[in-house]
């Protein structure tokens, strides 16, 4: 290792890794399962349009959840969409911008204003206390995004919702399979949506899914869904194409199968990063509750550039020389990027918090194809980088 680390790519030497190590590396399960499933739905020669895959999965999603409906869609982003219109919201919206982009879009593309309010800094989530100060006669709703699998706080959200009467959606996209005080995520608000993304940790190739246990809501988004066909022939409402296809149900079957080892893997490489990292100065990981059923999808942590010796930034450079593609999610925040920044000029909301963990925070590969000896490679080049910048500042 000491070798390898003189050798660096940094240095003009190689690079660490010889393949790259990526942040959101997919999971597939058997393929001999996934196969035969393809070949079956091929032979029945039904496609999408709810189709028995589709039906199952539904099913087989809701059960997990232990709630009533789950409709499953093309991709989170349309879930989100389609949640946000049957549920009525309009006017202003309060949405994190610590979030993926695709929660603020879902509302801006329906003409809805995304309000952006800011986080508590421990939990990275939405901080409800910010969300009661920004409630105006405009505001109709909020959502949380319960940011790497970790829950918002969901009971506080609760009792400001139903003080002013808004509703509740939670962006679930990252917590599929994880829980809060013992009952599973998608439980919570009016409803919930997951994201079943190639990059999650529990893929159907593009997918997503909206849960309720609303029989109402559920059967407006199932007719949304479908460009509002409620039989042949018969539209009754306004619509979209956001079902979920044939094969995408298929692997997320196959996905259920596997999904075990998925998350014991993710709890192995977090727990080893965790060992790991600690004792080196100027980082933190973002912790799980273990009490919790969780995923464990993201390593994240926070670098403090002073005492680590280099920027977040910098470090993202040195790790991408070594073949190491650690990410910024979600600098630099939705709020400065379009077309927030340009809409909200003049008025840019103040969220210090989220301005401050956008510069620090750096999410690291997992999953099942990282294991110790990578952990331990990326340890060492920490601590490598630590202490040559301590060198340096010495000299200096
Ligand atoms: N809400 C939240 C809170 C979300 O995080 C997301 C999605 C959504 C809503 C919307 O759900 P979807 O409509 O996506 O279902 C990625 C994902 O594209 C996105 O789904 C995800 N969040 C977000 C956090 O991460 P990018 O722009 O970072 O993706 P990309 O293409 O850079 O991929 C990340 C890395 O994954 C690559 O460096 C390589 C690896 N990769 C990716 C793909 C697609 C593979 O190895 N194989 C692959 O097939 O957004």
């Amino acid at each position: 290792m000491k070798k390898k680390i003189k050798d660096l790519a940094v240095f003009g030497g190689t690079p660490l890794f010889d393949k790259t190590l990526h942040v959101g590396t997919p999971n597939t399960g058997s393929r001999e399962k996934l196969f035969a499933r393809i070949e079956d739905l091929l032979e029945r020669n039904w496609l999408t349009n709810r189709g028995p895959y589709v039906k199952e999965f539904e099913e087989k999603v809701a059960q997990m959840v232990g709630i009533k409906h789950c409709i499953a869609m093309a991709n989170g982003t349309i879930a989100l969409e389609i949640a946000i219109r049957a549920l009525g919201m309009t006017g202003e919206v309060i949405v994190p911008s610590f979030t993926f982009i695709a929660t603020a879009h879902a509302l801006q593309w329906q003409g809805i204003k995304p309000v952006f309010c800011d986080i508590d800094a421990a939990a990275h989530n939405i901080d409800p206390a910010a969300v009661e100060a920004l409630i105006t006669p405009r505001t109709t709703g909020i959502i949380g995004t319960h940011v790497w699998g970790r829950p918002c706080h969901i009971e506080n959200l609760t009792r400001i919702a139903g003080k002013h009467n808004l509703k509740l959606l939670f962006d679930a996209a990252h917590a599929f399979a994880c829980s809060y005080k013992g009952r599973m995520i998608g439980r919570f608000g009016d409803a919930e949506v997951f994201s079943f993304h190639a990059t999650k940790f529990f893929n159907t190739f593009e997918g997503g899914a909206v849960v309720t246990d609303n029989d109402e809501l559920a059967e407006k988004i199932r007719l949304m869904k479908n460009f509002g066909f409620a039989g042949v022939d018969k539209v009754i409402y306004i619509g979209t194409n956001g079902k979920m296809n044939e094969v995408s149900a298929a692997m997320g079957l196959t996905s259920f199968e596997s999904m075990a080892e998925f998350i014991e893997a993710n709890r192995n490489n977090y727990l080893y990063y965790k060992e790991k990292l600690m004792p080196i100065p100027g980082i933190e990981i973002a912790p799980y509750n273990e009490k919790e059923k969780c995923n464990y999808q993201y390593v994240v942590l926070e670098i403090d550039a002073s005492t680590f010796g280099v920027s977040r930034d910098e470090l993202v450079k040195i790790f991408s020389a070594e073949n190491i593609r650690a990410r910024r999610y979600f600098y630099p925040g939705c709020h400065l990027m379009e077309p927030y920044a340009t809409l909200d000029r003049g008025s840019m909301p103040k969220l210090p918090r989220t301005d401050v963990l956008c510069e620090r925070v750096l999410t690291l590969p997992t999953g099942r194809t990282i294991d110790k000896t990578d952990i331990d490679k990326i340890a060492a080049l920490f601590m490598f980088v630590h202490n040559k910048s301590n060198e340096i500042k010495e000299k200096t």
